[in-house]
């Protein structure tokens, strides 16, 4: 039902699989992904597909999508996955591709979000999850995690804060999804039965 994406340490996938999502497969681009390891302790089906390997984005990503096919699934999750993704890609999975991003998006896309935030002295901080466009971090929103930034955080304290809410909100991102929940207005999302698109943390 779902494919999942990732790059290295694996924590969002732990955190779908634990809240009991059908994850059929899970794909890396790189060997030494620790979330491999969780996925293969659950029988899940896992497969590599090194970046470094392809001469270009494009037959990375065309690599990428016969393997994802060859799943048929319903829903493909980037779980921290950190290569940036072609249009055509992209178009292929209109409307089924999902990813967490750690900030409040608009704000802070790309890379390197907790010490940006930091830098730039925001006092709420936090984790998106959306639709994948090709424009980087800038898909329809549909859910969102807010957190508090403490005077003396470092980087590493606020992207724990973060990750803690990332766990609770891309399991109910992904559910929604598969219930059918999930509508796309003008590039704004809703949710039938109107639960809850923000989480305000206390911590
Ligand atoms: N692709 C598209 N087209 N659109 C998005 O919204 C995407 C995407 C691919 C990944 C995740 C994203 C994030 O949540 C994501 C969203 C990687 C980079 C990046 O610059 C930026 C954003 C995201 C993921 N990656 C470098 C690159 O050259 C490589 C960095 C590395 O390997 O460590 O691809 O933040
Ligand atoms: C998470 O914080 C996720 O939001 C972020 O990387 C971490 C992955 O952790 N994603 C990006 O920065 C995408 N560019 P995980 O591997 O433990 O899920």
């Amino acid at each position: 039902m779902i494919v999942a994406l990732i790059s290295g340490r694996g924590s969002n996938l732990q955190a779908l699989l634990e809240a009991g999502l059908p994850v059929s497969g899970v794909i890396s681009n790189r060997a030494d992904a620790k979330g491999l390891a969780a996925a293969a302790a659950r029988g899940i089906p896992t497969r590599i597909i090194e970046h470094a390997r392809f001469p270009t984005r494009e037959a990375f990503d065309a690599a990428l999508a016969e393997q994802i096919d060859a799943f048929h699934p319903r829903l493909v999750v980037l779980a921290g996955f950190m290569r940036v993704l072609t249009q055509s890609f992209v178009t292929r999975y209109e409307g089924r591709l999902l990813n967490i991003h750690p900030s409040l998006l608009p704000a802070f896309p790309g890379l390197d979000t907790h010490a940006r935030a930091l830098a730039e002295g925001v006092k709420l901080h936090g984790c998106t999850v959306h639709f994948v466009t090709a424009e980087l971090d800038h898909g329809p929103i549909v859910i969102q995690a807010a957190v508090p930034v403490r005077p003396h955080d470092t980087a590493d304290a606020l992207a724990a804060r973060v990750l803690r809410q990332e766990h609770v909100i891309y399991p109910r991102a992904a559910r929604w999804f598969l219930d059918g929940k999930l509508v796309i207005e003008s590039g704004v999302v809703r949710v039938k039965g109107n639960d809850a698109q923000l989480v305000l943390a206390p911590d």
